[in-house]
């Protein structure tokens, strides 16, 4: 996707209703801090148009960014933020799995982890929520510059056992910082794009005759 123009269109608090979007939707969902906001700013090319914070807990909404018109990418709050009372946490955990849940438009949800720790019970529960969904589970192994280039194997190795992933499904490693792996994740995302405008013309022909 070529980035012409970029728009925090929605941003979506806990008592706010789930927007119905007119392009199709791509979540990103992981604990807190693991570096949702970096990636959307990353794929987007901007240095901070969503908020990012060495603070953990900072994205306590569901924001929808805009890109070209043509779809969106989602930054998700983050779960497992310790500090957060049980109260907060619960009404929050129901937001995201209200969205995740209802959204007509939500295609795929990418998790994030951190490529240098072995996946955490939170992550097992949202990949396996991700499969039991039906959506085709993609994984993105970031911040893999804080590793040597050498150990990216075995850590990519580690988070496909802690998670339980299956032959065949995707793991990528990203960094915010060097943008490494950058162009799959969007290559992935145009695909799905392109996906829904195909169904969008096979719909448009069957109306037309
Ligand atoms: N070195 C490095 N730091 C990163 C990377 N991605 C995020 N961070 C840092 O991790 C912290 C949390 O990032 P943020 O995007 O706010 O995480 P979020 O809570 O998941 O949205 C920030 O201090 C970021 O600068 C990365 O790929 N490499
Ligand atoms: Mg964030």
């Amino acid at each position: 996707m070529v980035i012409r123009n970029v728009n925090l269109e929605t941003v979506c608090g806990i008592s706010s209703r789930i927007p119905d979007n007119p392009y199709i939707e791509v979540a990103f969902a992981g604990r807190s801090n693991v570096g949702k906001s970096s990636l959307i700013n990353a794929l987007m090319n901007r240095k901070s148009l969503a908020r990012t914070s060495s603070k953990p807990g900072k994205t306590q909404t569901i924001n929808f960014y805009n890109i070209n018109n043509a779809m969106y990418l989602v930054d998700l709050p983050g779960y497992g933020y310790a500090k957060a009372s049980v109260e907060v946490k619960e009404k929050w955990g129901k937001m995201v799995e209200n969205y995740l849940h209802k959204s007509r438009q939500l295609k795929a949800v990418f998790l994030l982890v951190d490529i240098r720790h072995d996946p955490s019970a939170n992550d097992k529960v949202m990949y396996e929520w991700m499969v039991h969904q039906g959506f085709s589970p993609i994984v993105i192994a970031t911040k893999m510059d804080k590793i040597s280039r050498s150990q990216v194997p075995k850590h990519v190795k580690a988070v496909r056992t802690g998670l339980g992933m299956q032959a065949g499904t995707t793991v990528i490693p990203f960094s915010a910082q060097t943008k490494q792996g950058r162009d799959e994740i969007w290559e992935l995302i145009d695909a799905l794009v392109a996906e829904d405008e195909d169904a969008a013309d096979e719909e448009g022909s069957q109306i037309s005759g």
